[in-house]
């Protein structure tokens, strides 16, 4: 395979400074013309110039109006072009029906769409498509008017009107110079809501979210998210629209959550379009984030972009820094803000810890790749955001915000680096710890792997000096990081204690942020007059594993007095994790003690707690994260112990389950607040334990209020948690909710992807989640061709049910690599997300292992393999 690597990169032999393009929408052969103003770049040896092209067909090719000739080899076109400005002119085609894999221009619905991002554009027409090329794009869309009376592209509408034959015509200009991956059109039956704003600066603009006709009731979330988006970003960033017109559009056929195009986003209809009816509080949740994540990109990735891919977490990283940032200034509350933290930090650890530890580990700044779609992972986003967030740590906000300020007035319009980023950051702060060790803080780009953290507190009762030892491990060869670590001391009463350095004179305050730059250091404190119990790593101010070596006592202190809600919910985890945990190194039957279950309860019952606070501090940590802590993974007795974990909390807090339930209804019209989604939360997390405690005792009370709920709850939320109360219970009404849901909804593919979804992530018992799987690959609504439905079944049972997935007979491996064959020849991208579930194949115990290598060495022999998931087999097998 060809590897692609960092250090080679080079800047073009030419650039492109206009594209005028013209495209005659036919499914089956789109007629492309595109007329490119080509400059030399006097920088670069004179060459050929040699263009991007896949699965295209070339008609002709003109420079300065002359025929030229040109050679086809492979994905590229060559051309020997003069060593001069010249203008370019070629006509080729493509087939957007037979376009499965969803990149570049395909049907959907009857429709077309683009997705261009990363390598797309290349499948529209020849063209170099690496993001440091940036060109002015003018677009004239030609299509039939009945079939696509919408017309859309990047931009302005310049004009528009009808052709001979039933057609008609529309050109769109966009004013900025963009890279490639962000060119989009769409030509389909849509229609939209709109809503014209004025935004602070006194400018009109006119917003509209383009989906099927029967769609728009379900777009009001959408709008409302992409309002309070843009005010945002200009509250808080000072950022503002610079476009007359933004456009959203949905699809149900797309390989992400959504594309941040030019004025253009398109997104998958799974994170547009909701209802109270339809979409569950989560649904909501991740809608607004997902709206305003392809909004802020408008600054951080369109008008700052990547100068190459290895860059992406430049925009990326970026990006979901700001919509969390976003996202948390919307839910409120700080107990909300928290909620959030927990949540971000939740999924974090299931996912990009084992990314980070795993085949496919690399850095938050890629030194190498094979095919870059393989790159948008949890480490260039999530690992990329929390990278974002420790600048804001060092800096605080006021010098983030200064040092964002100074990256667009220096880089505005260009393609930039990481390193471009981290300058800014530093030279807008000079004096700060960041400026004089830019160095070291870029390792947080350069080194994979997740640093592990060793804490342990020394307390002299009659010095009353207390001396904190932190050190950090990262793996084989990597260097010492710059790890910020935000922290307290709290008394036995759990009193916050005053913080004094030795040395110094006074406290300052009870919170600091202790800066861990070297292999091992010592922090002392003194006139410290009672033992305490160290909080660290407050609201997770780093990315790193912690061991503190905390007792239960300690964590127990933690849990009910921190002042750090964070800190209050990682005890409560902690206190789980030690115990699963040491059920399964033990290899005896998890019993839960008494200290933890009242913990529990009185966590339950606290009067001033929030409810979604406390849905999230007594839900267990997730198998991926428990499994992390291992050197040897038996997946199947961390299933047992969890489910075991689950009974136990179920059955000794019954009457306190049945008052959370009562006591946590929601009354009134459906709203998506935080407060009430936190209400809901809890009662459903209540109902699932009523459920299972109740099945196991064979009372038949609470699973049919479940599913007297399932039929008649008035919004989705409610409705979808006691359809997964039953089904996680494996209750015998379990299969009457289900029919019962599919037909209620069978005619709305994104609810009946939640049919499937919960199916595939039910907990598994005596194999009967895995026999339904695969009954469900025959269902009649199953289809490889639609990524939200394969997600919805394949990714879901075998990416995130590792009880369900890892069997000792070695299906799940061979349902795996059957599905990933099957999927790869329609959809690599997609194929390649299903390929990760083996991963972390190389920690598991036998007989998983052998078992698991088998089928990536069955896989792997397959001779038709995509680049994509071939790159990821092999580095699996490596
Ligand atoms: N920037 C977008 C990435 C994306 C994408 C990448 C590869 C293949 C298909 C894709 N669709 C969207 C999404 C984002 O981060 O906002
Ligand atoms: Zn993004």
């Amino acid at each position: 395979a060809h590897v692609i690597h960092r250090h080679d990169y080079q800047a073009p032999t030419y650039w492109i400074a206009t594209v005028d393009l013209t495209l005659d929408l036919d499914p089956a052969k789109t007629l492309v013309t595109s007329k490119l103003a080509v400059k030399r770049n006097a920088n670069q040896p004179h060459g050929p110039l040699v263009l991007h092209g896949e699965e295209l067909t070339p008609l002709r090719v003109m420079i300065d109006g002359e025929p030229v000739s040109f050679r086809q080899d492979g994905n590229e076109l060559t051309i020997d072009a003069p060593d001069r400005d010249f203008e370019l002119v070629i006509r080729n085609t493509c087939c957007p029906e037979k376009n499965t894999a969803l990149s570049g221009l395909y049907t959907s619905g009857g429709g077309f769409f683009t997705q261009c991002e990363a390598e797309g554009f290349r499948r529209i027409t020849y063209f170099l498509d690496r993001p440091d090329v940036m060109a002015v794009y003018t677009v004239t869309l030609r299509a039939d008017k009945t079939k696509y009376p919408v017309l859309l592209s990047n931009g302005n509408l310049l004009e528009q009107g009808d052709l001979d034959g039933g057609k008609h015509f529309a050109k769109w200009h966009d004013p900025f110079p963009k890279p490639s991956y962000l060119f989009a059109v769409v030509a389909a039956d849509l229609v939209a809501r709109e809503q014209r704003i004025r935004t602070r600066s006194g400018k009109d603009h006119l917003l509209q979210v383009f989906v099927r006709r029967g769609d728009l009731d379900k777009t009001e979330h959408a709008m409302n998210s992409l309002i309070a988006s843009i005010v945002w970003d200009e509250a808080r960033f000072g950022l503002p629209l610079d476009l007359e017109r933004f456009m959203i559009v949905g699809v149900s056929d797309f390989n992400m959550g959504a594309m941040e195009n030019k004025g253009l986003n398109i997104f998958n209809t799974s994170a547009l379009l909701a209802s109270p009816a339809t979409a569950t509080d989560a649904d909501f949740q991740r809608i607004e984030a997902i709206v305003a994540h392809e909004y802020f990109h408008n600054w951080t990735g369109n008008r700052v972009t990547c100068r190459d891919w290895f860059q992406l977490s430049l925009k990326e990283g970026l990006t979901v820094f700001r919509d969390r940032e976003f996202s948390m200034d919307m839910a409120g509350s700080p107990s909300a803000r928290a909620v959030q933290r927990i949540q971000q930090v939740r999924a974090l650890r299931a996912v990009q810890f084992p990314e980070d530890a795993g085949s496919m580990a690399h850095p938050v700044r890629p030194d190498s790749y094979v095919e870059i779609n393989n790159f948008y992972t949890a480490t260039v986003y999530e690992k990329g955001a929390e990278v974002v967030g420790l600048y804001q740590t060092l800096l605080g906000r006021e010098g983030f915000a200064k040092g964002l300020k100074l990256y667009f007035e220096r880089h505005d319009g260009q393609a930039v680096t990481c390193d471009d980023f981290a300058q800014a950051m530093a030279d807008a702060n000079p004096g700060s710890q960041l400026a004089s060790q830019l160095d070291l803080f870029k390792r947080w780009y350069s080194q994979p792997g997740t640093p592990r953290v060793t804490a342990r507190g020394q307390y002299d009762a009659e010095s009353h000096r207390y001396t904190l030892r932190l050190s950090q491990h990262n793996g084989k060869g990597e260097l010492p990081q710059l790890i910020p670590v935000r922290m307290g001391l709290l008394g036995p009463e759990g009193q916050a204690l005053p913080l004094q350095w030795e040395g110094e004179l006074a406290s300052h305050g009870s919170e600091t942020v202790l800066l861990l730059e070297q292999t091992e250091q010592a922090f002392h404190f003194v006139n410290v007059l009672v033992e305490p119990t160290p909080s660290l790593l407050r609201g997770f101010s780093a990315p790193v594993l912690l061991d503190d070596g905390l007792s239960d006592a300690q964590l127990l202190n933690l849990l009910q007095h921190d002042s750090d809600a964070f800190n209050r919910w990682e005890a409560s985890q902690r206190l789980a994790l030690n115990r699963i945990l040491g059920a399964v190194r033990a290899g005896q039957p998890l019993v839960l003690d008494a200290a933890y279950l009242d913990a529990m309860r009185a966590v339950l019952r606290h009067p001033q707690l929030d409810a979604a606070f406390k849905a999230e501090a007594l839900r267990l940590p997730e198998a991926a994260y428990l499994a992390e802590q291992l050197q040897v993974v038996d997946p199947q007795a961390i299933h047992t112990a969890v489910e075991a974990a689950w009974t136990q909390i179920a059955q000794a807090l019954r009457a306190d389950w049945e008052w959370a339930f009562e006591a946590h209804q929601v009354s009134g019209g459906y709203r998506p607040s935080a407060e009430d989604a936190g209400r809901r939360a809890l009662a459903n997390l209540a109902l699932s334990l009523l459920v299972r405690a109740s099945t196991l005792s064979g009372e038949p009370v609470w699973p049919g209020k479940a599913y007297q709920r399932v039929k008649d709850a008035d919004n989705m939320t409610e409705r979808f948690g006691a359809l997964a109360a039953l089904v996680s219970a494996h209750a015998p009404l379990a299969d009457a909710a289900l029919a019962h849901f599919h037909a209620q909804f069978a005619h709305d593919a994104l609810v009946i992807d939640k049919w499937f979804m919960l199916q595939a992530r039910a907990p598994e018992r005596d194999g009967k989640v895995f026999e339904r799987v695969k009954k469900l690959l025959q269902h009649p609504d199953f289809t490889l061709k639609n990524p939200n439905r394969a997600r919805s079944l394949l990714v879901q049972f075998c990416n995130f049910n590792p009880g369900a997935f890892h069997r000792a007979d070695a299906g799940g491996y061979v349902l795996w690599a059957d599905q990933v064959a099957h999927l790869d020849a329609i959809n690599p991208q997609a194929a390649s997300r299903l390929a990760r579930a083996m991963d972390r194949w190389a920690t598991l115990a036998e007989p998983f292992r052998g078992a698991a290598k088998v089928a990536l060495q069955r896989l792997a022999e397959r001779s038709t393999l995509s680049n994509d998931v071939r790159e990821i087999v092999t580095k699996a097998l490596e």
